[in-house]
């Protein structure tokens, strides 16, 4: 059991359904997000940090040896922006980690770094990166970034590239990169208890009957999702267009993203 677990975008959508459900990996939680929140659990420690402030990084992850990186531009935006938060923000986290011995990190990287590549393609750790925007070209640093740490310094860091998740998949697009908020706790929980993890690429995506990714070389985790967004399908077609042949949404892994703009 670890002594204290990180979790960075606490207030986001993903940390908010899961930070309540961690307690049982470290003996404290330490939740912390740029917007102000209030914790319902009554252990966890709440530190309102922009990852951006590296003196402000490097306390908030003192006495930590865990940490689940969340916080940071989930969506394509302006680059000063996701510099400011996926770039520099997870280079201070890395330094932070560093200077503190900080032993493993979940990394939250993004179906959004091989989004460039067909649906027709089905893709392992070593697909090529085809970033679809600035986004997904932040959360490679990110990976190269961890990489390096793990090279260099040992530092152990899970790269999920996280596909949909939300509570329920929305689109035609989600029946292949759902991935189930119980899905994501159960791979925490893999990701913190194997003996030796390493730095992985891992496919964040549920048991979907429609899948475009392959996690047989991360089967020593021994995660297996339950989840697949095929029992959603009914409802998906009842309440999302299907997307013609030619739409980005159907013919690039990353759907839509590949039609975002540079914004200025
Ligand atoms: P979100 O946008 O709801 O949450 C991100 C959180 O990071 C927000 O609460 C925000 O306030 C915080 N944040 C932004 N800038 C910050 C800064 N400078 N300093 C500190 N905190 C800052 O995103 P969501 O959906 O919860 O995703 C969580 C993580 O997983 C993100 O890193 C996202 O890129 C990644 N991801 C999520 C996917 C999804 O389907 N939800 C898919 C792929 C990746
Ligand atoms: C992401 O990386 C985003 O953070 C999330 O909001 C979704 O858009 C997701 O990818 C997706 O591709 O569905």
């Amino acid at each position: 059991m670890m002594e204290r677990l990180l979790i960075t975008g606490a207030a986001g959508g993903v940390g908010a359904m899961m930070r309540n459900r961690l307690g049982h990996l470290a003996q404290h939680v330490r939740l912390s997000d740029i917007a102000d929140f209030e914790a319902e659990g009554e252990t966890a420690e709440v530190i309102q940090c922009d990852l951006g402030d590296a003196d402000g990084v490097l306390d908030l992850v003192a006495g930590c040896d865990g940490i689940v990186h969340l916080g940071g531009v989930s969506v394509e935006d302006r680059f000063d922006r996701i510099r400011w938060a996926n770039i520099d923000g997870v280079y201070n986290l890395y330094e932070a980690a560093r200077r503190h011995d900080v032993k493993r990190i979940l990394f939250a990287s993004s179906n959004h770094v091989v989004g460039y590549h067909p649906q027709t393609s089905r893709l392992d750790d070593r697909a090529p990166l085809r970033p679809d925007g600035l986004y997904g070209v932040s959360k490679c640093f990110g990976e190269a970034i961890a990489s390096l740490y793990h090279d260099k310094f040992g530092i152990e860091t899970a790269l999920v590239r996280i596909g949909s998740c939300f509570p329920e998949p929305k689109d035609h697009r989600m029946l292949s990169t759902w991935l189930s908020i119980d899905d994501l706790v159960s791979l925490v929980e893999c990701v913190f208890r194997v003996p030796r993890l390493g730095c992985p690429v891992i496919y964040g995506a549920s048991n979907n009957s429609m899948t475009w990714w392959d996690n047989a070389h991360a089967g020593y985790l021994g995660w297996t999702p339950q989840s697949n967004a095929e029992d959603y399908r009914q409802e998906v077609e009842r309440s999302a267009q299907i997307p013609q042949p030619d739409d980005p949404a159907a013919v690039y892994q990353g759907g839509k993203f590949t039609t975002d703009p540079i914004y200025e």
